[in-house]
């Protein structure tokens, strides 16, 4: 299927703001818009993924489109916003119900429970579908009718990514599902700003660290936003904002928030683990840690055990960073884990760690 492209009228606003990936995480997008002081005079794009594992998904949802009514809010689809076509087509029943047992934090089974229908491997399939496609129409449709491309005169937005700038010619799928778009795409002669993918996996762009922030590629005019909100832990939700012809973001997260009681001297050299190029060859077990190579880059570093997971005989890591995170006392910073006496906090999105000792107990 064509993309659907929408050229929406943005001459009266006086700043572009976009957000992706809200993935159910109501409260934190209504914190976000407040933060960014979101009012009539603003244009905001809303790039898809409302809904699929997060805590509030049916009541993002309707926020969306109500808020969608707007003249001044287009909302795009993302991949996981295409979940009525599973309802509609029976040829999906199978992976239907497989999904929605998988998949605990799924619009799905909200809807299901609004209706008091328990979702059951040995459940009436057909007839779950017929309640929910008649109870819900209203949504299904509205998910249906979303474009996938907002096409204005300076720049040009859309959940995962585009071919090329021929707009009228890019396939729907794509526009909703590519990979890695920033490493993958070609350069263009407008900047596009895409989400889907986690700014945080692409390690390549932040010298080793970890970032949840947006990135702008000046080259390829490329901004990526998704800041990983709810798919990672230590994720964000990232707004950005286009106004007088420059780009600048305002960020959020859930995580809880402390100060440093004194200062911390930064690690060099920083080696981090995420995503895609997590495969790790194992050099020695320890009780704690254990000394691996990463196969991608051929780097050597230590990572605690419980960092570690094995799938089909190969050694993976989750999302991992050594970075020891520079601290002068007083910095704010969220808290993402304890391991021992290390916290792995975040600081202006990017990961790293402290000593217990410095952060103050409230
Ligand atoms: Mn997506």
């Amino acid at each position: 299927m064509n993309a659907k492209v929408a050229a929406p009228d943005l001459a009266k606003a006086k700043r572009i703001l976009a957000i992706s990936d809200i993935h159910g995480n109501l409260e934190l997008m209504k914190g976000l818009l407040k933060k960014v002081g979101f009012s009539e005079s603003d244009f905001l794009v809303l790039l898809g993924d409302y809904i699929e594992k997060g805590p509030e998904n049916l009541a993002t949802l309707r926020y969306v489109m109500e808020l969608s009514k707007r003249q001044n809010v287009c909302a795009l689809s993302g991949n996981c916003d295409t979940i009525w076509e599973d309802v509609r087509y029976e040829k999906y029943h199978e992976n239907l119900l497989r999904y929605m047992l998988w998949r605990k934090e799924s619009v799905l089974n909200e809807m299901c429970a609004g209706l008091g229908i328990e979702v059951r491997g040995d459940m009436d399939k057909a007839q779950m579908q017929r309640a929910l496609l008649t109870a819900y129409a209203v949504e299904f449709e509205w998910l249906e009718n979303l474009p996938h491309i907002v096409d204005t005169p300076e720049l040009i937005f859309v959940h995962a990514g585009i071919a090329d700038e021929d707009l009228n010619a890019q396939d729907a799928n794509e526009c909703m599902m590519f990979k890695a778009f920033l490493e993958n795409a070609p350069a263009f002669s407008r900047y596009v700003v895409a989400g889907h993918w986690p700014t945080v996996n692409y390690t390549s762009y932040a010298n080793g660290l970890l970032s949840h922030m947006p990135i702008i590629d000046k080259e390829k005019r490329i901004v990526s936003i998704d800041g990983g909100n709810v798919v990672k832990r230590s994720g964000q939700l990232n707004c950005l904002i286009y106004a007088d012809k420059a780009l600048s973001f305002a960020c959020m997260d859930d995580l809880p928030c402390r100060t440093a009681t004194g200062p911390q001297e930064g690690g060099e050299g920083p080696v981090s683990v995420t995503w895609m190029h997590n495969e790790l060859e194992l050099l020695q077990r320890g009780e704690l840690e254990s000394a691996c190579v990463l196969k991608h880059t051929g780097q050597r570093l230590s990572i605690p055990n419980e960092f570690l997971f094995e799938k089909d005989g190969v050694l993976f890591c989750h999302d991992y960073t050594n970075y020891v995170m520079p601290l002068r006392e007083g910095d704010a910073v969220s808290i993402v884990e304890t391991h021992g006496e290390r916290v792995l906090v975040k600081r202006n999105g990017v990961l790293g760690w402290m000593d217990k000792a410095l952060l103050t107990v409230n």
